[in-house]
């Protein structure tokens, strides 16, 4: 469906996404706890501070980027960073290029993180454990997601979404990067989960994506690797949280070589579909 706002609520900006509502919402009014107040202020079931109605204190917005040797592609992300973004961690992979140094003089005030395993998903892991912010968008290094996509994300977790997903293949996203065999494997696991969990989300390995942050236990993140995005998607469907796909359009890696290994990478997703589905879920925050 197409909707400017759920709620009511005024949004921080990019208005006129084309949305989806995915998987088995409950009502808003199931949870009033967390319905947008009429100032776009968030109460939020566990830790979120009260803001008194007279000066309601900003959102704070962390972006988490997992980077490992993309010294060549990180300053064309970092200067693109709308000012909606609070705060900035790179989350450095060991970079054996000068990453880190790229990013430090592009954004003086990144936070660099090191993380402390192998694979995009500790490194995702990591920068979440680091993150201040109520609200929480990950996106890559290597300037295959735009930057000026962020409020789209942050406009549907403003009102009264918590868990926002890039799709590249609704209408108004797309994929200038994606393979055959790649966009192959991606249908594949999508039919898959969506036939085994009964969803209609539209993409499923796609790191581009926001949260509230207090739902990151209930996320449950134990991946390592890619896989995480979905496991991350799969946690997200099973605890109940309000899911909505924005329109993302992948660009093309900017410069250097993918991280991924499409028949490893695919293999654990598929793994980690088949698992999830013996795995009892988190506790719904619905159900409280
Ligand atoms: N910190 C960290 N970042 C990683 C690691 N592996 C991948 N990344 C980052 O995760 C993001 C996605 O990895 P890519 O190699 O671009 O994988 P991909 O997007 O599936 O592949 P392409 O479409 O070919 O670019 C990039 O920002 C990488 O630098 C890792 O082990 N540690
Ligand atoms: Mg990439």
């Amino acid at each position: 469906m197409t909707t400017s706002a759920v709620g009511g609520a005024t949004p921080r900006a990019g208005n006129g996404a084309d949305v989806r509502t995915l998987g088995d919402l409950t009502p808003r009014n199931g949870s009033p706890s967390l319905a947008p107040s009429a100032n776009g202020a968030h109460p939020s079931p566990d830790a979120a501070p009260v803001r008194s109605a007279a000066a309601p204190a900003p959102v704070g917005v962390s972006l988490v980027i997992p980077a490992r040797n993309e010294a060549r592609n990180i300053g064309w992300v970092l200067e693109q960073i709308p000012d909606c973004v609070d705060e900035v961690l790179l989350v450095d992979g060991g970079s054996r290029d000068s990453t880190v140094l790229m990013a430090e003089r592009t954004l003086p005030h990144v936070r660099v993180v090191t993380q402390d395993g192998p694979g995009k998903g500790n490194a995702l892991r990591t920068g979440f454990r680091h993150a201040t912010g109520e609200l929480v968008v990950m996106m890559d290094a290597d300037g295959s997601m735009s930057p000026a996509e962020i409020p789209h994300y942050l406009h549907f977790l403003d009102n009264g979404y918590d868990f926002v997903k890039g799709s590249r293949f609704i209408a108004g996203g797309g994929s200038l990067d994606i393979t055959a065999l790649r966009r192959a494997g991606n249908l594949a696991l999508l039919t898959a989960v969506r036939s085994l969990y009964h969803t209609t989300i539209t993409d499923l390995c796609y790191g581009f994506c926001a949260f509230r942050r207090v739902f990151l236990d209930h996320l449950d993140l134990r991946s390592d690797g890619f896989e995480i995005e979905t496991e991350m998607v799969l946690h997200a469907l099973k605890a109940g949280l309000r899911i909505a796909e924005v329109p993302s359009l992948e660009l093309p890696r900017r410069s250097g070589r993918s991280n991924l290994h499409t028949f490893r990478d695919g293999a654990r997703v598929l793994n980690v579909v088949l698992q999830e589905r013996k795995r009892p879920a988190t506790q719904s925050p619905r159900s409280r």
